[in-house]
Formats: structure tokens, C-alpha cells, sequence
């Protein structure tokens, strides 16, 4: 695996690169994915590089909008298969949900290496490569989405997502829960539930949540869900970023 002492202060960050450079190498992870994971690992700088109070609230609001969804689907890109692909697989059994590749740069090629990773990660079925629909307004490539998947989903986990698509799929009436560490992305700005967090922490803590509420009733999960304020969860984390706040 990777050569870095864990006393490193740097440690995580360092494992995540390497992750990110190794599914580069496996043909999962895009190259765009490289300048993507560089703009998060700027702002998880600037947030401490730890899980804000805001971002916890969130992420057990979005184990509650998970758990009370009809039919969920956790959306994994190129970045997400490379950083979390076992994490992801706990978290779709957590919460009953499907899991289904989307790519930005749709290839055959990275569509069946990422169902492969994630089905050597223990994922049973893997959603994305029929494509037999389309999210309405949105070009070609980024529009593909199964019919018994995305396309009929209630609650959409969406992380490190492109604002096109994510306004897409808000305008659609999806309800999405955005994992992005930039807490002014435009997928950001439309998520019911915006988690500001890195993708590192945010999937195995919203898992644990699923877990603690895994019992609650519908009532008890809808109240999680009505306490969490998207707007006060945006703002802390910027005000975390600019001053150093604590929220
Ligand atoms: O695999 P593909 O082809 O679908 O392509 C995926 C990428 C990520 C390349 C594509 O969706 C893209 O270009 O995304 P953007 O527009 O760069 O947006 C990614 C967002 O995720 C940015 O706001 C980053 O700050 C944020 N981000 C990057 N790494 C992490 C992150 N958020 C949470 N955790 C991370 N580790």
C-alpha cells in the first residue's frame, strides 16, 4: 500500500491522494478527477480537516432522509469508487439503498472497471450500465441513468457532484444529499441536505448514523430531518472557512 507513516500530520491526505492517484491508474478515476480532488483538499484545509458540528447534524439528517426514502440510490462517480468504495457498499446496506455509476466522462471502459471495484468491494448489484433513461435537460453523456435506478429515485445521494447535474436532478424533484467540501458549489446550493465534509469522513459517519436510527419510527426520522436547517448547515461551514469559526 502507500509508504506514510500514520504519525505523519499529513497522513489522511496523503492516503487519500494516493487513492485517488491509484484509481487514476486502474483506469476508475478520470484525470479531471485529479483537479477535483486538489480543490477539496483546499477547502478540507481550511476546515481543520475534521467532521464541523454542522456537517455531523447533516450527515445524520441525511441517514434519516436515506432511511425514510421509498427508494434510494447512492450515486458513484470516478472520485467516490477510488476514495469509498467499501464505505459506500456498508452504506447501501445500512439504508437499503441501490448503488449506481454516473460518470461526468462516461467511457464503457470506466463504467465496467468502477462495477468492478465496487462489486470487489462487496457490492451485489451495480446500476448504471443499462442507461435505458435520461434525466430531461441535460447533454448526452451526463444524462444516462437507469429507469429502475436514478431515474426513479426518491432520495439521491449525489457526492462530489457537477452543478449541472445536480440542478438537473433537484429540478426533477429528487430530493438530493450533496457531499462537497465546497460549501458554495452550486451543487451545494440546491441540496435539501448539503454535507460540507470530506467524502472520507462523511459516508462511514453517515452510516453509523443509519445505524443508531436504524430502529427509529417514521416519525422520529422525519423530526431529524425537520431540525436540520440546509441554509444554517451552508453558512456555518463558510464561516467556519473565512474566520475560523466554530459552528
Ligand atoms: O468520474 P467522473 O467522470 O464522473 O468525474 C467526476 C469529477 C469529480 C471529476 C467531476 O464530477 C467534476 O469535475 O467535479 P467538480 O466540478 O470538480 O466538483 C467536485 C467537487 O467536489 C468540488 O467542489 C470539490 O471541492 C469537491 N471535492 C473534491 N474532493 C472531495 C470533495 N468533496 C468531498 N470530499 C472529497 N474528497
Amino acid at each position: 500500500d502507500v509508504d506514510v507513516p500514520e504519525s505523519h500530520p499529513r497522513y489522511e491526505s496523503l492516503l487519500t491522494r494516493h487513492r485517488i492517484e491509484e484509481g487514476v491508474e486502474k483506469g476508475i478515476t478520470s484525470r479531471q478527477g485529479l483537479i477535483a480532488q486538489g480543490r477539496g483538499e483546499a477547502f478540507d484545509y481550511l476546515l481543520g480537516e475534521e467532521t464541523i458540528p454542522s456537517a455531523d447534524r447533516a450527515e445524520r439528517a441525511a441517514a434519516a432522509q436515506l432511511l425514510l426514502a421509498e427508494k434510494p440510490v447512492l450515486s458513484v462517480n470516478g472520485n467516490v469508487a477510488a476514495l469509498v468504495p467499501k464505505e459506500i457498499v456498508e452504506l447501501a446496506e445500512a439504508v437499503d439503498a441501490d448503488i449506481e455509476v454516473n460518470l461526468f466522462n462516461r467511457t464503457e471502459q470506466r463504467m465496467e472497471a468502477i462495477a468492478t471495484h465496487l462489486r470487489e468491494h462487496g457490492a451485489d448489484e451495480v446500476k448504471g450500465l443499462a442507461a435505458d433513461a435520461r434525466i430531461p435537460g441535460l447533454d448526452h453523456e451526463r444524462a444516462k441513468v437507469d429507469a429502475d435506478g436514478i431515474r426513479a429515485a426518491d432520495v439521491v445521494l449525489v457526492p462530489l457532484e457537477d452543478g449541472d447535474r445536480a440542478a438537473a436532478l433537484a429540478e426533477m424533484g429528487k430530493t438530493e444529499i450533496v457531499i462537497d467540501l465546497n460549501p458554495r458549489s452550486r451543487s451545494t446550493e440546491v441540496a435539501a441536505v448539503p454535507v460540507v465534509d470530506n467524502i472520507i469522513r462523511a459516508v462511514p459517519n453517515i452510516t453509523r448514523h443509519a445505524r443508531e436510527l436504524a430502529d427509529a419510527t417514521p416519525e422520529t426520522l422525519t423530526e431529524q430531518i425537520e431540525h436540520f436547517d440546509p441554509d444554517e448547515a451552508r453558512r456555518d461551514a463558510e464561516h467556519r472557512i473565512r474566520d475560523g469559526d466554530l459552528a
